[in-house]
């Protein structure tokens, strides 16, 4: 029965829970006798998954496409204050995703004064702006086809550091305090681009863009190895990343796309070298079997996901300083609906780091020091293979979100009541958004 309800409301949220509470305390008090046997105390692990947080890509309330077509679902946001309702349907149903991630100028608005009143109305911040200089924009004076912030011309590139310097603008006024720089300049044939060059004029605009930060700005640097180049890309690896961020400065740093590696590339590895150069800002958390699939995370390989969060709650461990990566989502929605998407892809992220925050680490040391190598998988595996659930519910609930938020969100209706309320555009159209 579709009720017609705001999902967002406390005491719709409280009716949703309130059948399921006994379930979930049944549940939780057996995965606490399960942890004790390992020494774990539960508690401060759930209390630590209700800190955890992911913002969510403002592209990605939408539903996305590939260059072969785009198939809008019902009810889709048309501006960036639609956006901003449906992700604040999204963080009281998961509890874990407080800020939006703009991309402009797609979420471009003449009232940012307005968005932020509705944003802090909607108890919503606002993580890393991300420009856009792979697209030509209407009375564009000059096109990006052939690269933007590395483009031959100076004029093109001075036209995307402008772009840039607009962002961080935004964002101040926004609240946000990082700017995540993804360019596709690069070739599609051998000998198009010279690669030394190309990279030079990559470091020249970026210092350019790098002293327009305000002081407590981060710059987090975006590698891709293909698309929309398909022979060289400029900034490819992390291994350009991170030499670019070394000569900037030390406010920047690089970014992990989990889809933009070749398949089989050991993610978790430059993580752990990233953590090392005291360079790691952030990822896009996505997931993927071929190329930059943008699918839900933890969909297809979440064990890959939780070998990340391995990683990052072991340099916690291990006291790492300054260790403060800004997590976001970064998918595409081709064939669901996108709240749905998302809630999951925050769940999955938050289970996660749940299973590596049960890692036994010291044991996990001693199997490694005395090269008992099955021992040693095995005590990463078990983390890996316990049901948190219990634990993410608990930690939703204690925050006042849903102990099921994909069961409330259907349950309220939004969606239809969207459809009503935003008729769909008639127009065909392809291309992630
Ligand atoms: C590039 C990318 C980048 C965004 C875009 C939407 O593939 O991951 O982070 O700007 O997707
Ligand atoms: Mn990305």
């Amino acid at each position: 029965m579709i009720t017609k309800s705001d999902p967002r409301d406390a005491e719709f949220i409280e009716a949703q829970n309130a059948p399921r509470r006994d379930a979930l305390h049944a549940d939780y008090e057996a995965l606490r006798m399960v942890l004790a046997r390992r020494r774990i105390d539960i508690e401060p692990v759930t209390q630590a998954v209700g800190w955890f947080a992911v913002a969510i890509p403002s592209w990605g309330v939408g539903t996305g496409g590939t260059r072969f077509a785009r198939f809008p679902g019902p009810g889709e946001p048309r501006s960036v204050f639609e956006k901003l309702e449906d992700c604040s349907v999204i963080h009281t149903l998961s509890g874990a995703t407080p800020t939006v991630s703009l991309h402009l100028p797609w979420d471009r608005t003449d009232d940012l004064k307005g968005l932020k009143v509705r944003a802090n109305e909607l108890k919503l911040g606002f993580d890393a702006v991300n420009s856009n200089t792979f697209q030509d924009q209407l009375r564009q004076p000059f096109s990006y086809k052939y690269g933007s912030l590395t483009h031959t011309d100076k004029a093109v590139r001075q036209q995307a550091i402008v772009h840039n310097l607009e962002c961080i603008q935004v964002g101040q006024a926004l609240g946000s305090t990082a700017l995540t720089l993804w360019i596709g300049d690069g070739a599609n044939f051998p000998g198009q681009q010279h690669l030394a060059r190309g990279f030079e004029r990559y470091l020249e605009s970026a210092a350019v863009i790098y002293a327009a930060l305000p002081p407590d700005w981060r710059l987090l640097i975006e590698h891709k190895m293909y698309e929309p180049a398909f022979y060289a890309t400029v900034i490819q690896d992390w291994g350009s990343s991170l030499m670019a961020a070394q000569s900037l400065g030390p406010k920047a740093f690089c970014l992990v796309d989990l889809g933009h590696h070749a398949p089989n590339v050991n993610i978790e590895m430059i993580v752990a070298r990233l953590v090392h150069a005291r360079r790691l800002g952030g990822f896009h958390f996505n997931d993927s079997m071929y190329g930059d699939d943008d699918l839900d995370s933890g969909s297809i390989d979440p064990f890959r996901l939780f070998l990340i969060f391995n990683e990052l709650v072991d340099a916690a461990w291990r006291k790492v300083p300054g260790l403060s990566p800004s997590h976001m989502l970064d998918q595409s929605h081709n064939v669901t609906d996108p709240i749905e998407s998302l809630v999951t892809s925050a769940v999955e992220l938050t289970r996660a780091y749940a299973q590596a925050l049960l890692v036994d680490r010291a044991l996990l040391s001693e199997h490694q020091d005395n090269n008992d190598v099955l021992m040693a998988a095995q005590t990463l595996k078990q983390a890996f293979t316990t049901d948190v659930g219990p634990i993410l519910a608990r930690a939703r609930l204690n925050k006042g979100a849903a102990i099921d938020p994909i069961g409330a969100y259907r349950e309220s209706g939004y969606r239809l009541r969207c459809a009503l309320a935003r008729p769909a555009a008639l127009t065909r159209s392809s291309g992630i958004v």
